[in-house]
């Protein structure tokens, strides 16, 4: 029996999410969804066969729901997961798990008391074959121990709503995330330099961002959400044996008229689909068998609490250490 799942949100990623579980995940049906703009939930609805609520509540609580999507804007996920968690449907949840570590921690509290996982959040890179080769690359030995990892995270552009935070607590996350991920250790400090601005950006970019690992690995980022000319993820592990890189997806390249050219995709959707449809599915299988591997709710209040860290770096221009409880031993810690 298919496992029916209620979207909360159908903006860029709600809408993709929904026609994916839709279209390439085995064992599911997209049957409610809530959107504030009512026609575009309502239109999505009928494209799929689902039924478009007038409240978020309304989707979660639905009977014929088993497990929430949340795709709506950052700063309403912690109530939205909290919502879920009351009524103990599983819920997966885009990044971030909130804005705040203070909000993260009321999940975490819930959850454990609830005695079971039911929070996944949606750090996608984890199911992206290149990244996914970093790690093996470092797991195995191949490249020795870590010693540094370089990232660079352009986006060509970002809409009007994009607040200045957000390029640390919408963007950067994915590589707080990854850095926990691929170095199964946590992050204790961080620094962020904004130097000369971009013409086309509203607020300080592009920025540059240095964590340090509890270990002493040195994590540097660019992060570049004005850079125009399309979506380019980076990420370059430095071994004590030996460098992996990731220069982003093989496209394919056109050799003519005495030049070679290869294209860049133009944004997240292009650049990490296929991984989203791995995200979607392992979701979907966790419900069913209440095992999971992706991205837990510590793996979000870590990631929280790091780009809180991060935004009183910038604002102070100074060193910031990150400040986390003592992990629950509900939770794993990083993997
Ligand atoms: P978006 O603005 O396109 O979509 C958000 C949607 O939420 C809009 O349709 C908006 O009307 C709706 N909304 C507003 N208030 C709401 C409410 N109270 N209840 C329900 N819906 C409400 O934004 P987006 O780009 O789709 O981003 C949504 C979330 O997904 C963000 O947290 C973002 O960080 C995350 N995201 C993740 C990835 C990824 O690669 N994992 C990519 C894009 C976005
Ligand atoms: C967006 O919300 C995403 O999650 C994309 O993956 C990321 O590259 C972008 O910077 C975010 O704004």
């Amino acid at each position: 029996m298919a496992t029916n799942i209620g979207v909360i949100g159908t903006g860029n990623i709600g809408s993709f999410h929904v026609r994916t579980l839709s279209t390439q995940v085995s064992g599911a049906a997209v049957t409610a969804v809530f959107d504030v703009d009512g026609e575009r939930a309502k239109a999505l609805a009928d494209d799929v066969g689902a039924r478009a609520h007038a409240t978020a509540d309304g989707v979660i609580v639905d009977d014929e729901v088993d497990a929430v999507l949340i795709a709506s804007p950052g700063p309403l996920h912690p109530q939205q997961v909290m919502a879920c968690l009351d009524v103990g449907k599983p819920v997966l949840c885009e990044k971030p798990l909130g804005v705040t570590s203070a909000e993260c921690l009321a999940i975490l509290d819930a959850e454990i008391t609830g005695g079971r996982q039911l929070v996944q959040v949606g750090f996608m890179r984890r199911y992206d074959p290149g990244y996914l080769q970093v790690k093996g690359a470092l797991d195995s030995g191949q490249i020795g121990e870590p010693l540094m990892v370089h990232c660079v995270h352009r986006n060509p552009t970002v809409p009007p709503s994009f607040q200045a935070d957000m390029a640390i607590t919408d963007s950067v996350v994915h590589e707080i995330d990854t850095s926990r991920w691929l170095l199964g250790e946590e992050i204790v400090a961080v620094t962020v330099l904004a130097g000369r601005k971009s013409p086309h950006a509203r607020s300080d970019d592009p920025q540059l961002v240095l964590f340090e690992t509890a270990s002493g690995v040195l994590v540097d980022l660019e992060s570049f959400v004005n850079c125009q000319y399309g979506y380019d993820v980076r990420c370059e592990l430095v071994g004590s044996e030996g460098v992996v890189n990731l220069d982003g997806p093989g496209l394919t390249a056109i050799t003519k008229s005495a030049a070679r050219s290869t294209a860049v995709p133009a944004d997240w959707r292009m650049r990490f689909g296929p991984a989203y449809v791995v995200e979607l599915q392992e979701w979907v299988d966790s419900v069913t068998s209440g095992v999971y591997a992706g991205a837990d709710a510590w793996d979000g209040y870590a990631a929280t609490a790091v780009a809180e860290a991060g935004l009183r770096a910038r604002a102070q221009r100074t060193r910031v250490e990150v400040d986390l409880v003592e992990r629950p031993t509900f939770y794993p810690g990083p993997r």
